[in-house]
């Protein structure tokens, strides 16, 4: 077995105590950091949703692999750094009022750092006011980033759209969007710049969108 089959095998079991020497053998073992990250971290995460989703396995099993993940994700981190000293652009990043899904989001500002991008991470569960706060706050911010997991939280994006509106910042930043419920269409309706599924798509999205 690979280091990062093995390397799956313990996040999707949730084994916390084998995650920090399991990132750095699948490194020894020569794999380059964004294959760590995409098939020994986030794979398995992807795969317990799909349990999740069959009834399989339930909220504690979730909890202790995500954060087996983040203990991996940040062991793996200083190697996915590019050493960049020149800032691409500035975002502010949450995950949006009501919803604590938070790995996806994590994900998108971990590989905007990585491409040299500075974000400010307000966290998990922002309502709207305070993102159009750290806008006010912040006059170079360039990109506001929403997450959202639930179909109930989803229209929290929207709300916070129409706060940045009533503020007066709208025309001041592009508005990108992501997360499970979401797609284009949701995208479109709601007035949002862009939309993608991913995080690689989400760092180019963020770099078109800054020349825009
Ligand atoms: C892990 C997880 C949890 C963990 C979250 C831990 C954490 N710190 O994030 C915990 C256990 C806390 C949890 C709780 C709940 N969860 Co949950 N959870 C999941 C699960 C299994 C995986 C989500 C995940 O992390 N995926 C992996 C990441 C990498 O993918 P991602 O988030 O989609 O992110 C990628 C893209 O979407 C994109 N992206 C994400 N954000 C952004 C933002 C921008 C700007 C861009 C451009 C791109 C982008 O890039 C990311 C990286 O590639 C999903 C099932 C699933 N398959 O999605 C259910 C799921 C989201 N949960 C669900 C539910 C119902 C709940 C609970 C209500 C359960 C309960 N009864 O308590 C609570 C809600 C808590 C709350 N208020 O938020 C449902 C939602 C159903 C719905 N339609 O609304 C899902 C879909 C499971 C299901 N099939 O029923 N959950």
């Amino acid at each position: 077995m690979s280091k990062i089959t093995e390397l799956a095998v313990i996040v999707e079991e949730g084994r916390i105590d084998d995650v920090i020497a399991a990132v750095d053998a699948a490194v020894e073992e020569g794999n380059a950091p964004m294959d760590i990250l995409n098939a020994g971290l986030i794979a398995p995460i992807n795969i317990l949703g799909e349990k999740f989703r069959l009834g399989e396995v339930y909220v504690p099993e979730l909890l202790i692999s995500s954060k087996a993940m983040k203990m991996g994700v940040d062991q793996i981190k200083p190697l996915l750094a590019t050493g960049d000293v020149t800032t691409l652009g500035k975002a502010i990043f949450c995950t949006v009022e009501g919803d604590m899904h938070d790995i996806g989001k994590n994900l998108v500002v971990l590989l905007l750092e990585s491409a040299g991008f500075e974000v400010i991470d307000l966290g998990m569960d922002v309502e709207p006011d305070d993102i159009v706060e750290a806008v006010q706050e912040n006059d170079d911010v360039q990109i506001v980033g929403m997450s959202a997991m639930l179909t109930t939280t989803m229209y929290a994006m929207k709300e916070t759209i129409e706060a940045l509106e009533e503020a007066g910042l709208r025309d001041r930043v592009k508005v990108l969007i992501g997360g499970a419920p979401v797609n284009q269409m949701f995208a479109d309706q709601i007035g949002a710049d862009g939309y993608t599924t991913n995080a690689p798509s989400a760092v180019e999205l963020c770099k078109k969108l800054i020349v825009a």
